[in-house]
């Protein structure tokens, strides 16, 4: 974790008006925590770091507390609801089956990072306040984004904890990956309702004084194959990334439709898991079960014309159905997870950067035709 001071802070925080120190945690309300936090450890070589349960305490809810690196997923179920959270937690995941609740930042001073954002539109959910053990203590304070998602500010204070106050230090369920499998969250995207993309982009431009990234797809594009559109915002670092999709109406249903009806609402899409070793990573996760989306041959027919030398070979890279893309600052590998659950809603991203700070433009045709084949099998024509 980075450390930051309030005595002396360099002149880029002194400009930023909503300094962040990157992605805190990924808090999904599951079913089945128990069986979540099995998935993730054998499946995405997650190592479980901390729990609350009914043995520690925590009588309404069990948490697994699982970390990559940098990477940090909580998976939260409720055993018996009795408080309003307990039943907000239980009702979500009847609604919107497993799914996001939380991106939670972890920012330097989460009094003023709460104070900015609520001054700046958002909706406040929890105020700012101190929570201690004998670890330490942190500040925790929450607000609204898209559908039921929350954004929970983290001022860690150096906490030494395990996770958070009430969390106690766990052993990992699985031996460990003899490689990390991913060692940091990239970046988290959104869907939104038709229509409402720039709206979630002016919100985060406002309340947190993120910024755009040139990435974006725009209306041509979207018509012809994609059935979205999407921009992408970040925090004066880059290190906190959100890309909020909305449908576009196009041939077919679009694959955000297809989201929004299934999860029941504006939700988070997929998280995409930063690794240096791709090609280690998706064969370590394909043969532990995990499912990734395909591209057909052809696309590595054509890609050396385009995509220039990369790091692991052509014939590599269409052996394990990677994707390649390069624009002028680099390229990038990755390849996409189909759905984790059974609903059409949460997949995952892998991805290898070399220099480039885009997100697979030069993929999306083939990726969202690969998509389309996949709602084409659950009857979606
Ligand atoms: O995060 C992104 O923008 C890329 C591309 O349904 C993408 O991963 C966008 C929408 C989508 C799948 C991938
Ligand atoms: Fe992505």
């Amino acid at each position: 974790m980075t450390e930051t001071t309030h005595t002396a802070p360099d002149t880029a925080r002194q400009a930023d008006p909503f300094p962040v120190n990157g992605m805190d945690a990924v808090v999904f309300a599951v079913g089945n925590a128990k069986q979540a936090a099995h998935y993730y450890s054998s499946a995405f070589g997650m190592k479980l770091v901390a729990y609350s349960g009914p043995e520690n305490g925590s009588r309404e809810t069990a948490s697994y507390v699982l970390e990559s690196g940098s990477a940090r997923f909580v998976f939260t179920s409720v055993i018996k609801a009795v408080t309003d959270h307990g039943r907000f937690l239980a009702e979500h995941v009847a609604e919107h089956g497993d799914g996001v609740v939380d991106l939670a930042i972890e920012v330097p001073d989460a009094r003023a990072a709460y104070a900015y954002a609520v001054e700046h539109g958002a909706t406040g959910l929890v105020e700012p306040h101190d929570v201690k053990d004998e670890h330490g203590t942190v500040v925790l304070a929450a607000i609204a984004t898209y559908g039921k998602t929350r954004h929970t500010l983290v001022e860690r204070k150096g906490y030494e904890g395990p996770y958070l106050p009430g969390y106690a230090a766990a052993r990992p369920l699985v031996a460990a990956p003899e490689k990390r499998t991913f060692q940091a969250v990239d970046h988290c995207v959104g869907n939104v309702e038709l229509g409402k993309m720039n709206d979630w982009v002016t919100f985060y431009n406002e309340v947190m004084g993120f910024t755009n990234m040139k990435e974006f797809v725009g209306d041509d594009i979207a018509t012809e194959y994609s059935a979205l559109m999407s921009k992408v915002v970040a925090d004066g670092t880059k290190k906190v990334k959100f890309p909020i999709n909305e449908p576009a109406v196009a041939k077919k249903k679009s694959q955000i439709d297809e989201y929004l009806e299934f999860y029941g609402g504006p939700g988070v899409q997929h998280i995409a898991l930063a690794t240096n070793d791709i090609v280690t990573t998706v064969r370590t996760m394909r043969a532990a079960g995990v499912e990734f989306l395909d591209v057909p041959d052809s696309y590595y027919d054509t890609l050396g014309e385009w995509v220039g030398d990369t790091r692991v070979p052509i014939d590599v890279l269409r052996e394990n159905r990677i994707l390649a893309d390069r624009d002028e600052d680099g390229y990038l590998l990755q390849i996409f997870s189909k759905p984790v659950q059974d609903r059409p809603t949460v997949f995952f991203e892998m991805i290898e950067r070399h220099g480039s700070m885009g997100f697979g433009k030069g993929n999306f045709k083939a990726l969202f035709e690969a998509i389309e084949r996949e709602q084409d099998k659950r009857g979606n024509l």
